[in-house]
């Protein structure tokens, strides 16, 4: 990829809108904007940030396209740190394909999803951090999603990494002074100093990967799967949290076949709940379908929600159930508890739920509110530990942040059993590189184009 050419493309979603804006970025920016573009009174430069009122023309048959806004923003005080113009024109189809297809005839190239903010990764507007959170923005799917990506767009996550890269260089700099001294007489290593610092890195490494539930539920949303054997109530509990008539609800086992989905906010997050069949021996080939789909989707849940008839006895299948619960992060209700309480408390105790099983109703509401606080608790979406609000809500980030806490854990051990401080630094170096793939310093060619392969043409 070329970084020293002229890109741009439409940077509004595509459709009909009030207003459409094309963007180009580059050295030929503001050429470009000369020649298609006629203000309303004669020119002799383009102020940088600021608005113009005109059109844009031809230049091959002179014709006007589009009446316009024009604004320059002049390297580096851009988003992508070149120079940048902005033509805010009207939000049709056509006018942005012409608008577009004339700034390309003079002389800019299509943009690449994501090469935008590539620009402004590599220009050293943003740091790799920073770059996804733009991306994290653009997806969000609820308020704490797009908070937690302001957060991180300006930096909250970037500056907690950033801290740790350099007491981490800090490190790096004693142990090569120790190896020098080695060789030449530079300062002694001070193993108790260094053990102490790399404590601190790793204090500091787990409180970040301490936030990874909380942040990845705000940048992800929660899948919660209902099960439970037929007719303790699942699909009476997804439309009573739904607030709506969603499922299908009788008196007959075996009334729902196939899964359903919908999605509800808790905390304002997005949950996604499956209703599902009721797990028992199946008795149709259509009934063994939709069980098998249950096991299905239950690999891909958060959280499962297993729910129990507290009007009659705990059943074999129950139990079967229960069994299974500490496999994954479970929440048990126990429902249609407006009916006389049949089941006994201290069979359930006997299999040591991480949580103590609710009493809820299906019917009268009853527990529905503690039922979702509890849900929201069980997946880690409590409050983040970390002082300055930095979450790790990403992936590829908490995958970073642990090789580099391997690496530096290596160090330590390395360092109480003695061992020359060349090899403690290779480790110390290690722990390094992970810690800048999170903001960029070290990230490979590789990491960017998949990084910003997953972004928008525009951004
Ligand atoms: N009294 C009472 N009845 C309930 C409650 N919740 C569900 N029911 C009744 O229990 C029966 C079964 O409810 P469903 O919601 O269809 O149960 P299900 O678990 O989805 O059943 P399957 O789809 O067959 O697995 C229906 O007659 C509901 O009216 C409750 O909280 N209290
Ligand atoms: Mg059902």
């Amino acid at each position: 990829m070329n970084i020293h050419d002229t890109i741009s493309a439409v940077a509004t979603p595509p459709g009909r809108g009030g207003v459409g804006i094309v963007r180009i970025s580059g050295p030929g920016a503001e050429a470009i904007a000369r020649r298609l573009f006629r203000a309303d009174r004669p020119l002799t430069s383009l102020a940088s940030h600021r608005l113009y009122h005109g059109h844009v023309h031809s230049p091959e048959t002179g014709e006007p396209i589009d009446e316009v806004l024009l604004v320059l923003m002049k390297a580096p005080r851009s988003y992508t740190g070149e120079d940048v113009v902005e033509i805010h024109g009207h939000g049709g189809p056509v006018i942005l394909r012409t608008l577009l297809a004339e700034i390309l005839g003079a002389g800019a190239r299509p943009a690449e999803p994501g090469e935008f903010t590539r620009r402004a990764f590599l220009n050293g507007r943003m740091d790799l951090a920073q770059a996804e959170a733009v991306a994290d923005l653009i997806d969000a799917r609820s308020a704490p999603a797009a908070t937690l990506a302001l957060g991180h767009l300006e930096g909250r996550l970037s500056r907690s990494v950033e801290a740790l890269y350099a007491r981490t260089t800090d490190m790096l700099v004693l142990l090569e002074a120790a190896i020098d001294f080695s060789e030449e007489g530079g300062t002694a290593l001070d193993a108790g100093d260094l053990a102490a610092r790399i404590g601190e890195i790793l204090a500091g490494l787990r409180t970040l990967l301490g936030t990874y539930d909380a942040g990845r539920i705000r940048r992800e949303g929660l899948r919660v799967v209902i099960v439970g054997r037929p007719n303790v109530g699942k699909s009476s509990l997804l439309n009573r949290l739904l607030g709506e008539e969603r499922a299908i609800v009788t008196p007959i086992p075996g009334t729902t076949r196939d899964f359903i989905e919908e999605t509800l906010l808790i905390e304002g997050i997005p949950v996604r709940l499956t209703d599902t069949a009721g797990i028992r021996t199946p008795g149709d080939a259509i009934e063994r379908a939709g069980i098998a789909m249950v096991r299905q989707r239950l690999s891909h849940a958060d959280a499962v929600l297993l729910l129990l008839d507290g009007s009659a006895p705990l059943t074999p299948e129950d139990e079967a159930l229960l069994g299974e619960a500490r496999e994954r992060p479970t929440v048990i209700a126990v429902n249609k508890a407006d009916l006389p309480h049949v089941l006994a408390g201290d069979r359930l105790r006997a299999f040591r739920p991480v949580h103590p099983p609710l009493w809820i109703s299906a019917k009268t509401g009853e527990g529905i509110d503690a039922l979702k606080a509890l849900l929201y608790a069980a997946c880690g979406g409590g409050e983040p530990a970390t002082r300055d609000g930095a979450l790790v809500g990403n992936l590829r980030h908490k995958l970073a942040l642990e090789a580099a806490q391997a690496h530096l854990e290596r160090g330590g051990e390395g360092l109480e059993r003695g061992v020359s401080p060349e090899f403690i630094a290779l480790d110390v170096r290690d722990a390094l590189h992970s810690l800048g793939e999170v903001t960029g310093e070290t990230a490979s060619p590789e990491i960017l184009d998949k990084i910003f392969a997953g972004f928008c043409v525009g951004k």
